[in-house]
């Protein structure tokens, strides 16, 4: 048997194991494990490194109209470069339905945008804004049958927040289909009330924004999203948690039984509200929703992820650019919090964070960081086994990982779209030196040698059934 290529002398990490051998890749599969594994056109010296399983980022947002005047910083092209800088193979971005449209004009939009334009492998969640008749009752069961099998609904912000109503229809739909469903959880009501009394007072600066949405206003709608998929009988994924009391929602639901999986992110275990308070606008920077909150939030998060009630860590990269009008400066936004572009980028900072701040620091082991980082990605998502591990018959997607390595985190290291990090500054230990996506490598040391049109779109299965928690 020959190969195109072989990593030699690497260690092999999965979400079960951890064992030193070679891989074997031909024909943008993995096609054998072990060793003198014989010749090949290239050999990848993998020699003090970590073979893992790239990436998989499940909660990403690329090219979303995101207000007046406001432009995301990433289209497809710059925030799948990102991701391969940061070591992942696959990204799930968002196709958001806006109102009066259709799914497939939706999806027709967003394909037209990645078409083309990717480093690595995409495939794309249905945000649903518009649960029309015709929605649910004929474009949503013909596209999960046709690989679109997870869709995310909103319970706040303006156009997209669906009322109780909406979401336990939604909810029937996925039932019904075998979809998973996302739940952005915040307390509409609750938010506008807040921000109008706020504003009344005079109080518009960045930091302002946590105030808007303390926790209680997203440990309600936690609990109400779990209470109305509990009445539907239908599997749901609570994402961007941010703190205890919505992780002990959640964990609550987990011992009761019922099939509710979360997702936390980089910024509740790196960041706080204080972050939001600086000088100028500069707290804009750290606008996103749910907010920071405090140090004893990240350790809850940490405790999550340690106790598997999270069974995803995502970046949830939603880019702005910071010293642009178009961004987090947008002429609006300095009158009020309210109109400061919510999202902060991370996608090439997730997996150096979670190993850095994780693993190094002995916080969770290195099979749970593969777990949390890919596996359960691929196995929630309907991606896997072809996706999310490494394995015979699954894709050589491949993140070669220097876990010793120390890089201080720039956004000249990021390559996306944005002019700043949140991360700027932040020190970490372990470091991806090369990115390969389905037998090619996309990144090399540092230098992009992929190009745009290597990443394809991927069809889904449905998640399988009754195996919801990872
Ligand atoms: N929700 C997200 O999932 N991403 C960015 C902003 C938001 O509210
Ligand atoms: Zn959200
Ligand atoms: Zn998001």
């Amino acid at each position: 048997m020959s190969f195109d290529a072989i990593i030699r002398g690497g260690t092999v990490v999965t979400a079960a194991d951890t064992f030193a051998c070679d891989v074997g890749i031909r024909d943008g599969k993995i096609t054998a494990l072990g060793n003198d594994l014989g010749p090949a056109t290239t050999i990848i010296d993998a020699t003090d490194r970590l073979v893992l399983p790239g990436g998989i980022d499940s909660h990403v947002h690329f090219a979303q109209p995101s207000g007046d005047g406001i432009v995301m910083a990433d289209g497809f092209a710059s925030g799948t470069r990102s991701a391969a800088f940061g070591g992942n193979t696959t990204v799930l971005p968002f196709c958001l339905q806006e109102k009066g449209q259709t799914l497939r004009e939706a999806l027709k939009h967003y394909h037209s945008l990645a078409d083309g334009e990717c480093h690595v492998d995409v495939a794309f969640h249905l945000i649903v804004t518009d649960p029309t008749e015709h929605v649910l009752g004929q474009e949503l069961p013909a596209l999960v049958e046709d690989g679109y099998t997870s869709l995310k609904v909103f319970m706040t912000y303006e156009g997209l927040a669906l009322s109780d109503r909406e979401l336990l229809e939604t909810m029937s739909v996925a039932r019904e289909t075998g979809a998973m469903l996302m739940v952005h959880a915040e307390n509409f009501d609750a938010i506008r009330f807040l921000t109008d009394r706020l504003e009344r007072a005079g109080n518009t600066a960045p930091r302002f924004h946590a105030a808007s949405r303390p926790i209680p206003v997203e440990r309600e709608a936690t609990h109400r999203a779990i209470s109305l998929s509990e009445l539907v009988d239908v599997p749901i994924m609570i994402v961007h948690v941010s703190n205890r009391e919505a992780m002990d929602e959640i964990r609550r639901a987990q011992q009761r039984g019922l099939r509710v999986m979360g997702e936390t992110c980089p910024q509740y275990l790196m960041l706080t509200e204080k972050d939001l308070d600086q000088l100028n606008m500069e707290g804009a920077k750290y606008v996103c929703s749910p907010p920071p909150r405090d140090v004893a939030s990240q350790q809850a998060c940490w405790e999550g992820l340690q106790q598997k009630v999270f069974s995803v860590f995502s970046s949830d990269h939603c880019p702005f650019r910071y010293d642009d009008p178009k961004g987090k400066l947008a002429p609006k936004g300095r009158t009020s919090f309210r109109w400061v572009p919510n999202g902060i980028p991370g996608v090439a900072t997730r997996l150096p964070i979670l190993f850095s701040e994780g693993v190094v620091k002995g916080r969770i082991d290195l099979n749970s960081f593969v777990a949390f980082s890919a596996t359960n990605h691929a196995k929630i998502y309907g991606l896997y086994p072809r996706k999310g591990t490494i394995a015979v018959g699954s894709d050589a997607d491949i993140a070669l990982w220097d876990p010793k390595r120390k890089v201080t985190i720039r956004h000249e290291l990021i390559h996306d779209g944005s002019d700043y990090t949140p991360y700027e500054g932040l020190e970490v230990t372990g470091w991806p030196v090369l990115t390969m996506v389905r037998g090619k490598v996309v990144v090399d040391d540092g230098t992009l040698v992929g190009s745009k049109e290597h990443g394809t779109y991927l069809p889904r299965a449905k998640p399988p059934a009754g195996a919801t928690i990872p």
